[in-house]
């Protein structure tokens, strides 16, 4: 059974619920109705929670005039860039009216950042107490572990780790730190630095740990050889970078030489040359390998369907990525062809009550289960709603919400997404419900989403998966003939029904259209190309591009999503012999198409369910056909 942390007094949430459902029906009618949660809803097995259910409970945070906030929003920008010059007055200004917001939440970390690379300790640590531990930026955090603010030596070796750019303020951390770090793993990062590019970072590093690159002999000299191996250029051309190290070889220790081929192994493997890339692989050393080389390494396995190799693989991967619902899941399905179906269960139960994820899904399913879209909790009563819009926090959010709706104005409406995060951060999961519905009722259908979308025991899939603009929806998903699921289950990840949502590279609307597709679609189906911009031509566009998509690439749902994010001349790239949409999905080059592909897929699944539709999320997936 799963127990249900509670913050405050350790009763378990069940135990609490159970007594909010008895108290609300004698003392008050502000409570919202909890029905008794139990750990099993139907045949689904609950999953691990974050938050504790909780009774619903209004933060009383002080409400602000409108104007004031508005105002402030209007001078957050220049008062960033002031304060990012270092301008100290500014920031107190600021704060002076905006202590308690995103807002001013944000401002402070700038000024801590400036604080920190000025040396000046003691305001900084001032300041820092005021930042809600779930606020701080990681660079915030870094500049405390300089002045002993804060000690914490998992975050300084889990910085180690990281691949992306880290900030200066934590690059400087590192160096600082450099004589009590992990010697092999701040190799290893050097290594990482050199081959992603950021020789800078990489030469400042290997000189504080007391080996320049261009030392000419010891370790340094050796990273800086390993240069044309690793480098990005070197990965354009796997196979000849793979003869180099090989030449070099002896003059290169094994961990130098084994991360070396963790590298050509990623390259071969996103150009889809899976056999190859596992043979590099083998001669890589798995302990050099990160993240995404291990799951890249992992893939090639999958794709070839060689369960004994996965099985192996994913068995030596580090814990925490071995605990991710992906892997837990091909661990059972590598477990379960090699005949060991007892372990294979236990990883899917695991995986199954890790939330409402793909794998979680699919996980359900192996244990013979199907999810269930059954709220298992009343609905939020008005009073609640309204006690909760009455929050200081909420209010912000709202305001800011509803002047950029009027205004047209996507800064400041991306401005009241921040505020609201930050209003129902601490919110206990009742509270959240409540929060969802109350975005639900002013149409802030992303933030409805967001705030049901984090409960894990109290759950309302009607807030959870919004059916907004249904006439439309529906009518045009028949007119094209596809699924209204799997439109819904598409928009909800494109856009989550927001209909000026423009990504960054320029798709449009609810249903995410690229101008030069919509040009297209119009010319074949005789539309304006600016119906792009109103919300029904946007879902006929897009619902005909679905539809067309299928057509074109073997009237396969799966490759059509793919196609849909990425370009059907690419889904059908990605085609080899035929396999099964999981397998298809799972090795999708692009990071946010794989990501695109799953999420889109599971949502179909929910609504399906909701739509009184078929919901299994392994049959929806089914097979990839080869390509012909
Ligand atoms: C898709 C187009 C495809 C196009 C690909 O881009 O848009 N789909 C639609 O417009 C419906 O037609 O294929 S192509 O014609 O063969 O080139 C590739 O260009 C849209 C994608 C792009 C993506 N969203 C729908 O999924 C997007 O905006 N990505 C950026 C995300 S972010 O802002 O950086 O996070």
């Amino acid at each position: 059974m799963t127990v249900i942390k509670l913050a405050a007094n350790g009763i378990s949430g069940i135990a609490l619920a159970v007594l909010a459902a008895c108290s609300s029906t004698q003392q008050s009618t502000n409570n919202t109705t909890l029905q008794p949660i139990s750990t099993q809803t139907g045949t689904q097995t609950m999953p691990v929670m974050n938050h504790s259910v909780g009774v619903f409970s209004a933060p009383q945070r002080p409400i602000q005039a409108a104007n004031q906030i508005i105002y402030d929003y209007q001078r957050l920008d220049s008062t960033l860039a002031a304060v990012k010059n270092g301008d100290d007055n500014a920031a107190m200004q600021f704060l002076a009216t905006q202590s308690d917001s995103a807002m001013g939440e944000s401002v402070r970390n700038e000024w801590l950042k400036s604080l920190g690379r000025r040396g000046q300790s003691g305001l900084f640590a001032q300041e820092y107490a005021r930042v809600h531990p779930d606020g701080r930026h990681q660079e915030t955090r870094c500049y405390a572990h300089l002045f002993g603010v804060e000690n914490n030596a998992q975050f300084v070796n889990d910085l180690l780790e990281e691949t992306g750019k880290l900030p200066a303020g934590c690059n400087t951390l590192l160096q600082a730190r450099a004589s009590s770090l992990n010697p092999s793993r701040a190799w290893r990062r050097v290594r990482g630095l050199l081959s992603s590019g950021q020789s800078t970072d990489a030469a400042n590093l290997a000189a504080a740990l007391g080996s320049p690159l261009n030392s000419g002999s010891g370790y340094g000299a050796q990273e800086n050889m390993l240069r044309s191996v690793i480098s990005q250029d070197a990965q354009k051309s796997p196979d000849a970078a793979a003869a180099r190290l090989q030449a070099m070889a002896g003059k290169l220790n094994s961990e130098q030489v084994g991360y070396a081929w963790g590298v050509l192994g990623l390259a071969h493997a996103k150009n889809q040359n899976f056999s190859t890339a596992l043979s590099y692989y083998h001669l890589a050393d798995r302990k050099q390998l990160n993240t995404e080389q291990f799951e890249w390494y992992a893939r090639s396995a999958l794709r070839s369907q060689n369960w004994q190799a996965l099985d192996n693989i994913i068995a030596s991967m580090p814990a925490k990525l071995q605990n991710d619902p992906t892997w837990l899941y091909w661990r059972a399905r590598s477990l379960a062809a090699l005949g060991n179906n007892g372990q294979a269960r236990s990883l899917y139960q695991k995986a199954a009550q890790s939330g409402r994820n793909f794998y979680a899904v699919l996980s359900t399913e192996e244990l013979g289960q199907r999810i269930n879209t059954r709220n298992n909790v009343g609905d939020a009563t008005q009073a609640n709603v309204q006690q909760l819009s009455r929050d200081g926090a909420i209010n912000r959010a709202l305001t800011l919400f509803t002047n950029a709706q009027q205004s047209g104005n996507s800064r400041m409406r991306r401005q009241a997404q921040n505020e609201w995060r930050y209003a129902v951060r601490s919110m206990n999961e009742t509270t959240l419900l409540t929060a969802a519905q109350l975005a639900h009722n002013h149409q802030f259908y992303d933030m409805a989403i967001y705030s049901a979308d984090r409960t894990d025991h109290a759950l309302n899939f009607n807030l959870r998966y919004l059916m907004p603009y249904r006439d439309l929806v529906v009518s045009y998903a028949q007119q094209h003939g596809v699924d209204p699921a799997w439109v819904y289950g598409l928009i909800r990840q494109e856009s989550r029904f927001v209909m000026g949502a423009q990504s960054s590279a320029g798709a449009q609307g609810l249903m995410q259209v690229m101008p030069a597709t919509a040009r297209e679609i119009a010319r074949k189906i005789g539309m304006n190309s600016s119906d792009l911009y109103t919300m029904n031509g946007n879902i006929r566009m897009g619902t005909w591009y679905m539809a067309d998509a299928r057509r074109n690439l073997q009237n396969n749902e799966i490759l059509a999503t793919a196609g849909y994010n990425a370009g059907p001349g690419r889904a059908r790239r990605w085609q080899g012999s035929n396999m099964e949409g999981a397998i298809y999905a799972e090795t999708i080059p692009f990071n946010e198409t794989r990501d695109y592909v799953k999420k889109v897929m599971t949502n179909t699944v929910y609504y399906s369910s909701l739509l009184g539709g078929q919901p299994s999320l392994k049959q929806r997936m089914g097979v990839v056909p080869a390509r012909y």
